[in-house]
């Protein structure tokens, strides 16, 4: 009898945390062997710890739950709780999205969290406008260039398939002479190998995870921008959970925040080894195409500063000091 009602009672509460505990699915554009994606378990991990297990987060990465281009509407409209994508995807919904895009405006890591600073408080209300919350954001490595030979200069760049991932890179595209195509992350890899595209614009962390000596033979590590990833979630998702899993879900997302930043400035040296070791050729631009990129950058920079109007133009003075 006795032991009959310690089984109920152990039942009973079984019951009880299993009806408490909520499941939140997240999906992520890019790989899991990707620091973000692995970064983004941590973090789902830390909420776990956080609420004692009331909110389990569950990472679908590679674009395998939602495709990347669809995981912010698929967030705003609840068919899922919460997501990681790469924020100037949203470029030609907001211009101000593209902030981390414009080139060579912010070129380091440091310059980077200097403009996510001067950024973050206006994004986190163009977001909640949205029905999202911002969470948390880590940028990628240095962005350069991907051909499958020497390039001097922009004029050896005409007429080379490219892929683009956002609208900074398809206006690249553009100024150089270089016919061009938006491919995820995830799609990638195919389309190098069937020759769509010949030529991208990335990190070394990307040409690193596809083991791109396979299909090109070039990197210049023109550092032309830092593109970040954000983590956001479903506003009323969000306001749905108690205090405490929402401060859970808060403090998670600065520590997931610091964390994969440390990570990607940890990694860049060993990405771009990685590079050479696979057999490509790993360097700086040469003077001709220093300066092409300079021009290029100088006309999309006002073009970015034309389009994101007054906010646009007070982030720049928030990330120059002014
Ligand atoms: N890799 C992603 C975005 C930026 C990066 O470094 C990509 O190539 O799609």
């Amino acid at each position: 009898m006795k032991r009959f009602t310690v089984l109920a009672a152990g039942l009973l509460l079984w019951a009880g945390a299993a009806h408490a505990a909520e499941k939140w699915n997240m999906p992520t554009a890019y790989g899991n062997a990707n620091y973000h994606t692995q970064n983004a378990r941590l973090f789902a991990k830390a909420v776990g710890v956080c609420t004692g297990g009331k909110l389990e987060i569950v990472v679908h990465g590679g674009g395998s739950l939602i495709k990347g281009g669809e995981i912010k509407r698929a967030v705003q409209n609840g068919k899922a709780p919460i997501g990681e994508r790469l924020l100037s995807a949203h470029q030609n919904e907001n211009a101000v999205f593209g902030f981390d895009s414009v080139p060579l405006l912010a070129t380091s890591f440091e310059a980077s969290e200097k403009l996510w600073r001067a950024t973050k408080g206006r994004l986190t209300k163009i977001l909640a406008a949205q029905n999202l919350v911002l969470l948390y954001s880590v940028p990628w490595p240095p962005q350069g260039m991907y051909f499958k030979r020497a390039i001097g200069g922009v004029s050896d760049m005409r007429g080379i398939k490219f892929r683009a991932y956002n609208a900074a890179t398809a206006r690249f595209a553009e100024l150089a002479g270089m016919p061009s195509v938006h491919i995820e992350l995830a799609e990638l890899e195919p389309a190098l190998a069937s020759g769509k595209v010949e030529a991208y614009i990335s990190s070394s962390a990307t040409g690193y995870e596809l083991k791109q000596w396979k299909h090109v033979s070039h990197f210049y590590d023109t550092q032309a921008w830092l593109p970040r990833n954000y983590v956001f979630a479903n506003k009323r998702a969000f306001e749905a959970l108690d205090a405490h899993a929402q401060n859970c879900l808060r403090s998670s997302a600065l520590l997931a925040e610091a964390a994969g930043t440390a990570r990607a400035r940890e990694l860049t040296g060993f990405y771009l080894e990685q590079l050479a070791a696979g057999g490509m050729s790993v360097e700086k631009p040469g003077k001709q195409l220093a300066a092409d990129l300079e021009k290029i950058g100088e006309i999309m920079s006002a073009e970015w500063t034309k389009a994101a109007g007054a906010e646009g133009a007070a982030i720049i003075n928030a990330f120059r000091g002014k």
